[in-house]
């Protein structure tokens, strides 16, 4: 930790300030802005010139494809207003006289070391510098040490055999030569087909005499229908370029938007869905699908529509059947590999001197001295070009030998994936930094926008050490093991593990299978890196003559789909539950349920009446798809023992009917105030007597039975089990208690820590009591289950709480509680979740692993063979 170090040399000793490596977007602006707060800056930067990524992809078509008023510094008004750019998405010599223009009116260039590759970095804890030596020699000391080095700038090594030995012209796009190439009347090859293949196929094929393409993975592609910066684009910027940019700040990837849909992709017609995406692929915005639907991310079945729709659109324009099928993608949802915009790609099929080989039939075996030679076909080229793609987000930083506290190599700490703190930091390694490190949105966002953030974030942190007279940062290993959770827990519920992409770090050999960047979007990123300064710098260590400090702690420990949620409920403004009379209360909480997802199909759902404690009482029952007779759960739904009912727990009794293969029977016991206590669980030990004595009518199997029940109906399933085991039956063989009510207890630290802000309150649980039961009958054991004087002899117990739930503690106390008691008990806690997460089928994507963990435990309690397949997933396409 930073206040391990014992600093005995003056800082004053370091040669800069800062030193940068980069001075592509990222470096050029962090040395304008390090200059800006009065810190001394040197930038090293292996190429000539600026530009970055710009100065080295000269291929021809290279362009950009956020559209370039986007694409493009904020920082200064001026500069805003006085360039112009010529095209919708301009060229890379554009792009790169805009960066060659920003280095001359800052005049950065005086600061920055060109021709100079950093080889290595080490940390001197002792003087609380960084050692920087590069290969032209120097050495230079700094007190920070920044990789502005960009996600895409180490090109991959090409992996195919023979390269060396080709005789011909060899050119790779990430490195192409700044003369240019003419391939005029040359047979040329490419290889690969990522957005570098496709935007220089078209030009390359113009020049060409013959031109094969080497095609190992097809990508989702649209046209660009590039041209000059709409008029309309033109006036949404400059009728106020502030709040445009500040709209871009706040927005889910960079670019200003409309917020993205709440609307599910098979929730519409598919009518309307076509339309949607007509005008999404009319539109050539290369985010327009990432927005269009809210579950297309995630969903495999609304991706799949996506898919169909642009792979009907390659067939349409491929006029060779054979090759137009070749160029479908088929191996991976669409956006989980970059998708492309491009300029006639597809087109290009269609000339007489183009050729596409298909190397998943027909796989090269090797490069040969004169052309390649594949499986079945040898061909005579001129020249080979690899579109090969990069070493993405940590090539280049790993690239440098950089060793931080006590000699520790970057390359060893990241060997099993990065760790980082924000995509900012990384622990072990004190004041080293990366601007749009792994970990942050960085490539799945408006780079310039992402860009801007880091560096804007970074200065203000040292600015603030300055202020505070710290001389050493390093985020806690607590905070860093937070960030990194959230990160794959955000990653987690998209569909982008599933495919094979540099975003995985699928496409280097040896590469951990990581997911490397922020998917949780640029404002809600950039909410987190505002609350952390805003609450002391939390997770980060600061030693210094102002003292050692540090406010340990995680940012977002929500997950990432509740904080949606959240934040969609907060959006329309309900009055609280509480404050409405209780008809009200259930008939908002009825529309809220309207447009949720179904969850799961079952085999059949039939409604009926049973007896209940005191009169009939309706049913719902699920059955599975496959052949029965199969065990029962009876299920309670919550609400408070005052809403809810056979609806409002419906896709969850699905979910539990699929998961654990066993018929539901969803109980509509009695609700308050109009039948207060004991009326919810005399109904429910009713239900379940009947239930078991009527297994095999209701399709089910005698003497194989549980309970479940979420929220008050926990409390219901597990007071049911105390009166079964008290009236010597029926048998029950397991209990899911979810989120339960087991203790009329509003002390615990739960009901403080959680009373607001995540869906069920404190003051909502008091009224719910209140409805129920007189105060005198709340310390009841079946109003309190936690409160009976014998927990022994239960059945056993799956008992799940929710992190952010008031009513969290309570149910661990009962999972306790039946522990001692000798119950095999088990208590599944779930993080980042709320009280209202795991009935969510479908909405909150992250309860899966718990619901699947429910499934599990039923099927256990019940002798049922644990699926051959994840019931959760649908196959990946
Ligand atoms: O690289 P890629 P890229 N044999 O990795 C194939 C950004 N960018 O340079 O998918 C045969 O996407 C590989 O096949 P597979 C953008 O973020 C932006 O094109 O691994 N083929 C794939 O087809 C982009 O995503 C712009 O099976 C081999 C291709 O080579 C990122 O940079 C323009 C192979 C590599 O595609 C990278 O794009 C350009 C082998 N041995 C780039 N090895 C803009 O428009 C790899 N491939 C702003």
């Amino acid at each position: 930790m930073a206040a391990q170090d014992s600093r005995q040399g003056a800082l004053a000793d370091a040669d800069v300030d800062v030193v940068v490596v980069g001075a592509g977007f990222a470096g050029l602006y962090l040395l304008h802005r390090l200059r800006g707060v009065g810190f001394t800056t040197t930038v090293l930067e292996s190429a000539d010139d600026v530009g970055g990524t710009w100065y080295w992809n000269r291929y021809p078509g290279a362009r950009c494809d956020i559209e370039s008023i986007d694409y493009s510094y904020s920082f200064d008004p001026e500069l805003q207003s006085e360039w112009q750019w010529s095209e919708r998405y301009a060229t890379q010599p554009e792009i790169l006289r805009y960066l060659g223009h920003v280095a001359d009116r800052y005049d950065l260039r005086r600061d920055i070391r060109f021709s100079t590759r950093v080889t290595s970095a080490a940390w001197d804890g002792r003087a609380a510098h960084w050692r920087v030596r590069t290969d032209r020699g120097d050495e230079l000391t700094c007190r920070f040490h920044v990789m502005a080095t960009g996600c895409l700038s180490l090109p991959k090594t090409p992996d195919v055999e023979g390269v060396d030995r080709f005789e011909g012209e060899l050119y790779y796009t990430g490195r192409w030569p700044h003369a240019g190439v003419d391939f005029s009347g040359k047979r040329v090859a490419v290889i690969g087909t990522g957005s570098s293949g496709i935007q220089s196929i078209p030009i390359i094929a113009r020049q060409a005499a013959a031109l094969t393409v080497f095609q190992r993975t097809p990508n989702f592609s649209r046209p660009a229908h590039n041209g000059p910066v709409s008029a309309a684009k033109k006036a949404a910027f400059e009728a106020d370029p502030a709040a445009y940019r500040e709209a871009a700040r706040w927005s889910r990837l960079g670019v200003p938007a409309a917020p993205p849909s709440q609307v599910r992709a098979l929730q519409v017609s598919e009518e309307e869905r076509l339309a949607t995406y007509e005008a999404a692929y009319a539109s050539g915005d290369l985010l327009a699908f990432s927005v269009a639907y809210a579950d297309l991310g995630s969903d495999p079945a609304a991706n799949e529509t996506v898919c169909e729709f642009l792979r009907g659109k390659i067939r349409a324009i491929v006029r060779n059947p054979e090759t137009a099928e070749a160029l479908c993608p088929k191996d991976h949802f669409y956006g989980t590999k970059r998708p492309c915009i491009d300029t006639d790609y597809f087109e290009t099929y269609n000339l007489p001197h183009v050729r596409l080989v298909d190397l998943r039939k027909d796989p090269i075996r090797t490069i040969t001295e004169t052309g390649i030679d594949t499986a079945s076909s040898s061909f005579e080229l001129d020249a080979i070009v690899f579109a090969t793609g990069f070493d993405a987000m940590t090539g280049a930083i790993v690239a440098v030998d950089i060793r931080g506290r006590d000699g520790l190599a970057l390359a060893d700490k990241w060997a099993a994936g990065p760790k980082t703190y924000l995509g900012l930091m990384t622990t072990g390694f004190p004041n080293f930094f990366t601007i749009t490190g792994p970990g942050s949105p960085s490539v799945l966002s408006n780079m310039a926008v992402s860009i801007e953030q880091h560096v804007d974030w970074v200065s203000a942190c040292l600015a603030h050490m300055r202020a505070e007279r710290l001389d050493v940062i390093e985020p806690t290993p607590v905070a860093e093991a937070g960030w990194v959770q959230h990160v794959n827990d955000c990653a987690e519920i998209t569909l982008y593990p599933r495919a094979a992409s540099w975003y995985m770090g699928a496409n280097v050999p040896g590469k951990p299978r990581v997911f490397l960047p922020y998917v949780g979007g640029v404002d809600r990123y950039r909410k987190a890196c505002d609350e952390v300064v805003a609450r002391g710098y939390l997770g980060f260590a600061f030693d210094g003559p102002g003292g050692a400090r540090c406010h340990d702690g995680v940012v977002n420990r929500l997950q990432l789909d509740v904080s949606m949620v959240l934040e969609l409920v907060e959006s329309l403004g309900l009055p609280p539950i509480e404050t409405l009379p209780v008809a009200e209360a259930r008939a908002l909480s009825v529309a809220l349920a309207a447009d949720r997802p179904p969850g799961p199909a079952v085999g059949d759902v039939v409604d009926g009446s049973l007896p209940g404690a005191a009169g009939p009482l309706a049913y719902r029952r699920y059955r599975p798809a496959g052949p029965g007779p199969h065990p029962i759960v009876v299920y309670f739904h919550g609400g408070g023992w005052v809403l809810g009912g056979l609806d409002s727990d419906d896709p969850f009794c699905r979910d539990l009917c699929v998961r654990s293969d066993a018929i539901v029977v969803s109980v509509d016991y009695r609700r308050a105030p109009e039948a207060r206590f004991p009326a919810a669980v005399d109904d429910g030990f009713a239900a379940v007597g009947w239930i078991a004595a009527n297994a095999e009518a209701l399709g089910g199997e005698r003497g194989r039975l549980a309970v479940c029940g979420w929220s008050a109906g926990g409390n219901v399933a597990a007071v049911v089990c105390q009166m079964a085991r008290d009236a010597g039956g029926p048998a029950i063989a397991g209990q899911v208690l979810v989120t339960p009510v087991t203790d009329w207890d509003f002390s615990r630290a739960s009901y403080f820590a959680n009373a607001e802000g995540y869906v069920l309150t404190t003051s909502m649980m008091r009224w719910f009591w209140d409805h129920y039961a007189d105060s005198t009958d709340r310390r009841h054991p079946k109003a309190s289950p936690l409160r009976a004087r014998d927990l022994s002899a239960l059945p056993p117990a799956l008992v799940v709480t929710c992190e952010f739930d008031p009513l969290r503690d309570e149910g661990a106390a009962y999972a306790d509680a039946l522990a001692a008691a000798g119950v095999d008990a088990r208590h599944l806690p779930c993080r980042g979740q709320i009280h209202t997460s795991l009935p969510a089928v479908d909405v909150i994507l992250s309860g899966a692993s718990a619901r699947a963990e429910i499934g599990a435990a039923l099927r256990r309690f019940l002798g049922v063979p644990a699926p051959t397949t994840d019931a959760s997933r649908t196959p990946t396409a």
